[in-house]
């Protein structure tokens, strides 16, 4: 990519995080999801970081805000001046919890935890070491209590494997592991309700109505526990010990170790959470036969053998050792037939010679910017650096052909779901700032 054609990418990030700007949070898209959604403010303080670390820094602020007294930070934090989002503020009925914010409404569970690690970006990023050290004074016991109610209330085997209880909290709502689990669900009656996602996306690329049922069912069930983690996790009907949320979990406890020693405090509780939770998924989400790691079904008894992105995402959580990393890498991830195209751009979120790969639908195949991102960081960070380069260059690729979309076909490049999505934007921007010898 020439120099002209970097920046005008660069610019046209910005521009769409500055559409998005709520003014202390940005939203992940302008119609399609109006409030501040956990995960992606992560990637998009990452991004932004990159140029402007107070405003990453809101952006975190601004997600803390909605942390529940059990230290739970949840998915969504609800915009107020903004509706059109189903399910809104009045379906979740956070404040049934006395956990819950009294200021502000949110969901009423979680999302993968990157947290830590968009702390960690900003103070690498900072210039102003004073006002950074202050941030992180300032956050670091937010995020301790956020992996005490991981660890706490979401462990209910105390392996270190966090529970996933809804879809929607492992970000992949729709992958293969999620429909597997879920059509054991035994769904006692049919919710009702009306979508508002398919005024704004085709429904061949979203979520079927038959997801939705379940997705909705399930917040219900949790909804008329109050809530109450505990109370609901000893009947659950849905719970998997998900490797992408683990994986990332792992490598938030090494940078909230890693913050820990910044500040003068001690790492050792963080390590000990980091180094538990790799010996789990290694010792109980390994599958020697597939030659990848896969999620568990705790209700169910058994692995989800069901060939996604996830198990490289243990990469970048550190959890492989060398050996198994080569085998993930060279046997599977490379395949050109099930991640590795050929002719086209990888990751796919779901093998392309799965049954379930589907280019065309949501995190069934398509490709994704941030799980991208975390893809070729762990690739880099176990030696595969041309890997790593090629797949940084054909994710760029990808985002100039077709543009700041939410998902793209894995063979044709096309772009699917909202435009103007703002964790493409902001990893995007990372993703050329993490050039050699690259600054904006
Ligand atoms: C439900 C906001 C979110 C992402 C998720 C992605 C999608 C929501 C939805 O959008 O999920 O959380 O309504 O489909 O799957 O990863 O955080 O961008």
């Amino acid at each position: 990519m020439t120099d002209t054609e970097t920046q005008r990418l660069v610019d046209g990030a910005k521009a769409v995080l500055k559409a998005n700007d709520l003014g202390r949070s940005t939203k992940p898209a302008p119609n399609l999801y109006p409030h501040q959604w956990n995960w992606d403010s992560c990637f998009i303080a990452i991004g932004i970081a990159r140029y402007d670390c107070r405003r990453a820094a809101e952006e975190i602020r601004s997600l803390l805000g909605g942390q529940w007294s059990n230290g739970m930070v949840p998915q969504i934090v609800f915009n107020p001046n903004a509706g059109g989002y189903f399910p809104g503020p009045d379906v979740w009925q956070s404040e049934r919890s006395p956990d819950a914010p009294k200021a502000m409404r949110t969901s009423g569970i979680t999302d993968p935890p990157v947290l830590a690690i968009a702390v960690r970006a900003i103070w690498d990023n900072a210039s102003d070491r004073a006002w950074a050290l202050e941030f992180l004074r300032d956050v670091y016991p937010r995020l301790v209590h956020y992996h005490e109610f991981l660890y706490g209330e979401r462990d209910p085997d105390g392996t270190g494997l966090i529970v996933v209880a809804h879809p929607w909290e492992s970000g992949l709502d729709n992958a293969p592991p999620y429909l597997d689990a879920g059509s054991r669900v035994h769904l006692t009656y049919k919710p009702q309700y009306e979508r508002l996602d398919l005024l704004h996306v085709e429904a061949k690329h979203r979520p079927t109505n038959k997801d939705y049922d379940l997705f909705i069912w399930l917040l219900e069930q949790m909804r008329a526990a109050n809530w109450d983690q505990r109370r609901y996790l000893a009947t659950a009907p849905l719970q998997v010990q998900d490797v992408l949320f683990n994986s990332i979990l792992c490598r938030a406890n090494r940078e909230l170790a890693a913050i820990a020693e910044i500040l003068g405090e001690s790492p050792d509780q963080a390590d000990e959470w980091r180094a538990r939770t790799a010996r789990a998924i290694n010792e109980r989400l390994w599958n020697e036969t597939a030659g990848t790691y896969f999620s568990f079904d705790r209700v169910a008894g058994r692995l989800l053998e069901d060939d996604t992105i996830a198990g490289f995402i243990t990469l970048f959580g550190g959890v492989p050792p060398p050996e198994r990393a080569r085998i993930l890498v060279e046997r599977h991830l490379l395949d050109p037939a099930a991640y590795w195209p050929s002719a086209g751009y990888p990751v796919p979120t779901t093998a392309m010679n799965s049954p379930w790969f589907n280019p065309e639908n949501y995190w069934l195949g398509p490709v994704w910017v941030n799980t991208n991102w975390m893809t070729l960081r762990g690739l880099a960070e176990y030696g595969f650096v041309r890997e790593s380069d090629d797949l940084r260059s054909s994710t760029l690729d990808m985002v100039k052909r077709s543009g700041y979309r939410e998902y793209f076909n894995p063979v044709s490049c096309e772009g699917y779901g909202t435009d103007s999505f703002s964790w493409t934007a902001a990893l995007t921007i990372d993703l050329i700032c993490s050039q050699p010898g690259r600054v904006l």
